[in-house]
């Protein structure tokens, strides 16, 4: 009888344990934290050939291959957002946002993609979005490069051409000019790593280029370039009459070593370089993490080459990217399990580069991503990794979300998600001291998520794809995010 009964205080110990871990921040985020909703152009705006936009390269791969998406899915009219745009500021200010996080198509505002030639009607369509969110009080938040690269530039080698940098800047400067007075938030670009790595590695993403190890250093190299002279034009010419600031959205998993052994601690942290460090170390640091260049160099050698695939900067490139951010934003979904790769793999890409074995076990919660599960513990310690080798930057997490597949709009799971990743952050910030001063939950509503077309839902708002009215509905935690920016507070009820 006594053994019973240990085992069954054994048994609720170790679920009391289990729940404790669970447990919610039930303090309130700051006064002056900032909540905010995403979306990306080609994602939501759909009106592919209005006026004269012209295509880009997913407008160009999925009207030549339309295979490339499950049920061959395209952002033709997606959520209609560029005839919708004052339906979409309604139900922003019904949720009561601080501010709107939307990308810019380049290909809508100059059809050339070089600046010979802006479009009255691209620049119009962002000017009116633009008015309607000052008029109704919701600040914007800007991605000038959300993946959407005209088609007439990739012609011409797209990110690994370097002439790239003066389009991309001259793209930027009329962003700033035309947009400026009234967006004091920009985020460069979104996301570089699946700009470069799924673009010009792995042929994932559009323009759907294979060239691991290769083309996609030569995007990131370029990128970067393109990414400081943006920052340093808006440094000098208008940072003094518009008063705004720049950053960029880097995103990566969190790696977490299988052992502690010293190799698997090692193999973690190579995870985060070769994906996070690779866009953020120029940046917030000094040039590209050690740990890449000499491994990319040793493996190039052996590859035969006389030099390394990972360009290398000058010493004056070096100290011009270094330091070109006022904040930095952060995407965080989900991480991997990493340990050293005993055997690696000797081809090139900057997967095969890192040398680690990466891995989600089965225990881990799925969502309907398969590479997104539900890790929001990883989330507070990749804020923590990120203060403690770059030095405390102030953070905006510019997204964090869950997929799901359009089965219901009482989406208690997503709500769920949105509480575990959010304690997490307030945690880091409280406990830990990290900076972050704004988050953006993805997706404001239902679109269309890339290759996986609109069979992974991100939205809090449901979108009707099968109606030409691309009807909008309130999911449930849209509900919920409304009532936690009022409140501030993830919990039924806060305690401070
Ligand atoms: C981000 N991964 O993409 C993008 O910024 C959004 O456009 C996208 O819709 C959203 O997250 C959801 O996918 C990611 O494999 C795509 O780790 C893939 C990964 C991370 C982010």
């Amino acid at each position: 009888m006594e053994g019973v009964q240990y085992f069954f205080i054994c048994c609720l110990l170790l679920f009391s344990e289990s729940f404790a871990d669970d447990e919610l921040n039930t303090r309130r985020f700051p006064e002056n934290f900032k909540f905010g909703v995403a979306t990306a152009s080609y994602q939501v705006e759909g009106g592919w050939n209005a006026s004269d936009k012209s295509p880009n390269i997913w407008d160009y791969a999925l009207h030549k291959n339309p295979d490339l998406v499950v049920n061959r899915d395209n952002g033709d009219v997606a959520c209609d957002s560029y005839h919708k745009y004052k339906e979409d500021v309604a139900l922003l200010k019904d949720l009561g946002v601080d501010f709107y996080r939307f990308s810019l198509s380049w290909s809508r505002i100059l059809p050339n993609g070089i600046d010979d030639k802006i479009s009255v009607d691209g620049v119009n369509y962002y000017k009116n979005l633009i008015a309607e969110l000052r008029n109704n009080n919701i600040e914007p938040l800007i991605t000038i490069y959300h993946w959407d690269l005209p088609q007439i530039l990739q012609d011409a080698g797209g990110w690994t051409n370097d002439n790239i940098v003066d389009w991309f800047v001259a793209y930027a400067n009329v962003c700033f000019k035309e947009f400026g007075n009234d967006n004091k938030n920009w985020l460069v670009f979104n996301e570089p790593k699946q700009t470069c790595q799924m673009g010009y590695g792995t042929a994932e993403h559009a323009p759907f280029i294979n060239s691991s190890g290769v083309g996609e250093y030569i995007c990131a190299h370029n990128l970067l370039k393109a990414y400081a002279k943006t920052w340093h034009l808006y440094n000098a010419v208008y940072r003094n009459v518009q008063g705004g600031r720049v950053g960029i959205t880097i995103d990566s998993s969190w790696f977490e070593p299988a052992t502690e052994s010293r190799e698997d601690i090692e193999a973690a942290e190579r995870g985060l370089h070769f994906t996070f460090g690779l866009y953020a170390n120029p940046i917030l640091n000094r040039d590209y993490p050690a740990v890449m260049k000499s491994l990319i160099a040793k493996r190039s050698s052996e590859e035969g080459l006389e030099k390394s695939r990972l360009p290398a900067f000058t010493e004056e490139e070096i100290e011009y990217i270094s330091g070109s951010y006022d904040f930095l934003g952060v995407n965080t979904y989900t991480s991997n399990m990493a340990k050293a790769e005993n055997n690696p793999d000797p081809s090139p890409g900057s997967h095969q580069d890192a040398e680690i074995a990466t891995w989600q076990p089965d225990e881990w919660e799925r969502t309907n991503s398969s590479w997104l599960k539900v890790t929001p513990w990883g989330a507070r310690k990749l804020l923590n990794w990120i203060k403690n080798t770059y030095g405390n930057p102030e953070i905006i997490i510019t997204e964090n979300g869950l997929s799901d597949d359009d089965s219901t709009l009482e989406d208690d799971n997503r709500i769920r998600f949105y509480q575990s990743y959010l304690s997490n952050i307030h945690d880091a910030m409280e406990l830990d001291g990290v900076n972050v001063t704004g988050y953006t939950a993805w997706s404001f509503m239902d679109n269309f998520e890339w290759t996986k077309g609109y069979s992974e839902r991100f939205g809090i708002y449901h979108v009707d794809f099968s109606s030409p009215n691309r009807t909008r509905t309130k999911k449930k935690s849209a509900t919920w995010y409304q009532n936690l920016i009022k409140t501030k507070c993830i919990v039924d009820e806060c305690i401070h």
